[in-house]
């Protein structure tokens, strides 16, 4: 005889993000790797102008964290983060002729690496000296706050920017000031051919990173609650394998 009372319904477990969303998280992940090797082969033919540093490897953390952001949140990408750049609209061809120094790339020809991006977009384009664009987007999120918006800046670096003063710095300015930041670290273990174990003693907050780990939808929810209204700035490592120094450090010749 069946029970009068109701079975319990079976709850279908949230997924931690939806399906379309997924799904363009992987598009652009892929496109990013595509971008990328087609630009290794142009690079070795001897058809960019400056230095390449893919970011083979670290896609799901770029495309993973920008997906976290609102289009019009401030985002300061380092030379890993190609697939930050596609996530918000650039078109592939557009950074290919920046690092062709063609007048049609987003600086008008003025760069031959990596230095493009697009303010429209809300991308500050990655500066030089890294990691100069964490204490930059300190002051967006700062000027964010200002002007009395709910905006979050996020910021990307790799682990061994992180020896460098300006990046306690801007750490620093921020905790104090509580700004709307959000602090990524990829770290892939190498700064050039330095190891992490020769560079400094903060095992511990290495190992955070592995929260975070390769996926993209793990590293979509990493930067943790954004925060939008007062509150701490938000640090968030990642830990990658680095495929992308190959390029570079090859000569165009060999
Ligand atoms: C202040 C400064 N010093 C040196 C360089 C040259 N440089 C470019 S990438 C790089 C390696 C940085 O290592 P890491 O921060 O771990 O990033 P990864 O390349 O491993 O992603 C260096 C030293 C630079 N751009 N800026
Ligand atoms: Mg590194």
């Amino acid at each position: 005889m069946p029970s009068p009372r109701t079975p319990a319904r079976t709850r279908e477990p949230k997924p931690p993000v939806e399906r379309d969303l997924a799904v363009r998280m992987f598009e652009v992940m892929a496109l990013m790797r595509a971008v990328e090797d087609r630009m290794v082969t142009m690079y070795r033919q001897g058809e960019l102008l400056g230095s390449l540093y893919t970011g083979h490897w670290h896609e799901a953390i770029a495309v993973g964290t920008a997906s976290a952001l609102r289009p019009t949140d401030v985002i300061a990408p380092l030379h890993r983060d190609l697939g930050v750049h596609l996530w918000r609209g650039l078109e592939p061809w557009q950074v290919m002729a920046s690092f062709m120094g063609k007048a049609t790339s987003p600086t008008g020809g003025r760069d031959g690496t990596l230095h493009y991006g697009r303010l429209d977009l809300n991308i500050i384009n990655p500066v030089s000296h890294i990691p100069n664009n964490y204490p930059v987007a300190t002051g967006a999120a700062f000027a964010l706050r200002y002007r009395g918006t709910d905006g979050v800046a996020m910021a990307y670096c790799g682990d061994g920017a992180t020896s460098r003063g300006d990046f306690h710095e801007a750490l620093n300015i921020a905790g104090v000031q509580r700004l709307p930041c959000v602090f990524i670290v990829e770290n892939n273990q190498y700064a050039y051919s330095t190891p992490n174990r020769r560079l400094r003693q903060q095992g511990s907050r290495l190992r955070d990173a592995r929260r975070a780990g390769g996926r993209h939808r793990c590293v979509r929810g990493a930067p943790g609650r954004l925060p939008r209204r007062r509150a701490r700035p938000r640090r968030g490592w990642a830990i990658a394998h680095r495929g992308g120094h190959d390029a570079h450090a090859r000569s165009r010749r060999a």
